[in-house]
């Protein structure tokens, strides 16, 4: 601005008029505001003036200035309205959230009957204070037979229809096999807590057996308890108590029928009563009786070789497969359809990603 000639104030006030219209947002604005009204304002000075003029001059002039002060601050406040108004509406535009949409994305996938089979019976033996123990799936002679009390001639090592990996000639180290059950799991156990021991070793176990009812892999579950004074009588109450709540029934009756494995003596083989009325399987009631199981009391050979003096202590051990428990409670019919990975098969009987089975949630729903 000149200094010799200043703008008159109709001008001054037309041009910061014009500069509040065109501030494009609250930062210009408040420039334009300063540039007026500031301290060292265009309007500001003027103000300064006043007091070297005449009475009646700078009454009129200090009016005027006031009035223009006055029409500038409320130009100021609409514009600064609505900058806030459009600048809110911008951010309405841009940051909108649909409402109709999930909160998260749809769970994808399911969870396999075994794994949920699994847990379920995870969760009751933990109830019952069984801890879960794990172990390599590759083992050696040691841990998968002579532990077990099954040394190299016993007839019952083909019993169990061993994988071997086999060693070309001079080839260092020894001989390892796929456990085909998890009893090597709780040697282990054995070996690393002593006693008293309560723990289940669930897992994959392999056996060179293929048909109908066979898979060459499959899920097993074993239990273990050793104290000073374990009984059958507390096998039998732990299998009852595991059997009621894994088929949610009321009341079961188990029977124990004489068996024999080389681990335990004496040994049982566990039914569960049942009926089959037009080919419906009913458990815990009817007539019939079904093989869920085999048990019995842990043999001192395969104590010794857990490192616990049979002297001492005793207890029981049993044995059952996921695979086919999980099939008798969900009513699935085909054991090899448990490894086809067939989506529609998977759909059909697997979990929901967060069906999470507890007890006080209840297993199943
Ligand atoms: C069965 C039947 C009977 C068993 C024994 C052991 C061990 F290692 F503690 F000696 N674990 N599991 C056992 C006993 C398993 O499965 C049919």
């Amino acid at each position: 601005m000149d200094e010799e000639t200043p703008e008159s104030l109709e001008a001054l006030e037309a041009r910061v008029m014009g500069e509040i219209a065109a501030a494009a947002d609250a930062q210009a604005l408040e420039a334009v505001r300063v540039a007026a009204l500031g301290k060292k304002g265009a309007v500001s000075l003027r103000m300064r003036v006043l007091g070297r003029m005449a009475p009646e001059e700078r009454q009129r002039a200090g009016a005027a200035l006031n009035a223009l002060k006055e029409r500038l601050n409320a130009a100021l406040a609409a514009r600064r309205a609505a900058l806030a108004k459009a600048a809110l509406s911008d951010r309405l535009a841009r940051e909108w959230l649909d409402l109709t949409r999930p909160p998260r994305p749809e769970p994808r996938g399911s969870i396999h009957p075994v794994s949920q089979v699994t847990e379920e019976v995870v969760a009751i033996f933990a109830d019952l204070g069984f801890s879960v123990a794990e172990g390599p799936e590759i083992e050696n002679d040691f841990y998968s037979f002579d532990a077990l009390n099954i040394p190299p001639e016993h007839p019952a090592r083909q019993d169990f229809d061993t994988f071997y990996m086999y060693r070309t000639e001079g080839e260092a180290g020894e001989q390892r096999n796929l456990r085909p059950h998890t009893s090597p799991v709780q040697i282990r156990a054995m070996q690393a807590q002593g006693a008293p021991i309560r723990v289940i070793a669930p897992g994959r176990v392999y056996r060179c057996d293929y048909d109908l009812t066979h898979t060459p892999m499959f899920h097993q579950v074993e239990g273990l308890a050793i104290d000073r004074d374990i009984s059958m009588a507390h096998l039998k109450w732990v299998l009852e108590e595991f059997c009621r709540a894994f088929f949610e029934l009321d009341g079961v009756e188990l029977r124990f029928r004489a068996s024999h494995f080389p681990f335990t003596e004496p040994s049982a083989e566990v039914d569960i009563r049942c009926s089959w009325e037009g080919g419906q399987l009913r458990l815990g009631q009817g007539d019939d009786w079904m093989e869920i199981l085999g048990s019995g009391m842990v043999h001192p050979k395969v104590l010794q070789a857990g490192g616990i003096d049979p002297t001492v202590y005793q207890g029981f051990a049993f044995g059952m497969g996921i695979d086919r428990i999980a099939m008798l409670k969900y009513g699935m019919p085909d054991l090899r359809a448990f490894f086809d990975s067939d989506l529609r098969w998977l759909r059909h009987y697997g979990f929901a990603p967060l069906d999470i089975p507890t007890l006080h949630g209840g297993l199943s729903r």
